[in-house]
């Protein structure tokens, strides 16, 4: 039975890829880290949180990486802990940076000294190329827009660097958004699905948001755990880009959603909110996953309009449920 060990398995990623490698035959090693708010519950959701080992480890503190890694031995590590909230890392740079840039390198240093059989999957992101037209392949310029951005570049280049100087096998995944029934409420996509059932339920009457001229290339979380897989069972490690290949803005999604849910025009339920206006923000993003189709026969398999259908339909009946 192979070994994985998931490092932030109690996210949306963490969720979906434990089932995935479940369904596999793997043994599944998660790690979280002690936090106030619910942390299994999409591990509830999907019904798997008895079947995955529970090891406590927080990108911070090397002590606990090194004790983890030392003990599972895992054939394949998949790093998708991070300071992951783009608009909280303008306000708290130097802990993005912490966990997301210097805890890949502890992560990568780690399993070379104690484990460097095993396979590494480092979640690099599409916010590491920052603004420009082009559409972006593993080769385009990384000038990252947020200090989110820049830890995941330092991570980037840092796998690049272990993987070459010492021989490891790090591939890195450039994702681009990926959403699902388990996004994290504070993300664009969720908050207005979440927030139609709310109103469509008369419990919210707007939805405040930012920047909504962004757009973005939005695909299925459940897709891309797949890819990230997939990256793992090559014979050589690379870099890279998981995208649908299309974009749509913000307004584009609140279009579509309020259409959806049967809600008409949705400038009546909007209010913009300076609050939810980042610093500096990036206007599009689209990326060209040739090289993950080509090489990992990856392809997606829900696009932005289904992926819209399922997410509401999923709010409202959690919505619907919880007045039962
Ligand atoms: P992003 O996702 O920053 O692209 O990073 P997010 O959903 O937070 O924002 C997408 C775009 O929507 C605009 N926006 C708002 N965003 C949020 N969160 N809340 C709002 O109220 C709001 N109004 C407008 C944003 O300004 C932005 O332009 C995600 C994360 O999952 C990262 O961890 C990951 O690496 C990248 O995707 C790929």
């Amino acid at each position: 039975m192979k070994k994985a060990l998931i490092l932030g398995v109690t996210g949306q990623d963490g969720a979906y890829l434990a089932d995935f490698l479940l369904k596999k035959n793997y043994q599944v090693f998660g790690s979280f880290r002690r936090t106030s708010h619910k942390l299994f519950e999409r591990l509830e959701a999907f019904k798997i949180l008895d079947k995955i080992d529970l090891v406590k480890l927080d990108l911070t503190d090397p002590i606990s990486i090194n004790k983890v890694i030392k003990n599972t031995q895992p054939d394949e590590v998949y790093n998708l802990a991070a300071q992951s909230f783009v608009g909280v890392s303008f306000e708290q740079p130097i802990l993005t940076s912490e966990v997301t840039g210097l805890g890949a390198l502890r992560v990568f240093d780690s399993v070379k000294e104690f484990s460097p059989h095993s396979k590494v999957y480092q979640a690099s992101s599409s916010e590491m190329f920052g603004n420009s037209d082009e559409i972006k392949n593993e080769e385009s310029r990384l000038f990252p827009a947020s200090p989110y951005g820049i830890a995941k570049v330092y991570a980037h280049k840092t796998a690049q660097f272990y993987r070459e100087a010492y021989d490891l096998f790090i591939s890195a995944g450039i994702l681009f958004n990926h959403e699902s029934p388990y996004r994290g409420l504070e993300f664009v996509t969720r908050k207005i699905t979440h927030g139609i059932a709310e109103i469509k339920n008369k419990k919210l009457d707007k939805i405040h948001l930012g920047n909504i001229k962004a757009k973005r290339d939005w695909g299925f979380a459940g897709d891309y755990v797949k890819a990230m897989w997939l990256m793992l069972q090559q014979d050589e490690p690379s870099d890279y880009v998981i995208a649908t290949g299309e974009s749509h803005s913000v307004e584009e999604f609140l279009h579509e959603s309020f259409d959806y849910a049967g809600l008409g025009d949705w400038r009546k339920y909007i209010e913009i909110d300076k609050k939810f206006l980042r610093p500096y923000d990036i206007d599009n993003l689209i990326g060209d996953a040739s090289k993950a189709r080509r090489e990992l026969g990856w392809n997606p398999t829900i696009e932005y309009h289904n992926l819209i259908k399922m997410m509401i339909d999923s709010d409202m009946e959690d919505v619907n449920q919880s007045k039962k």
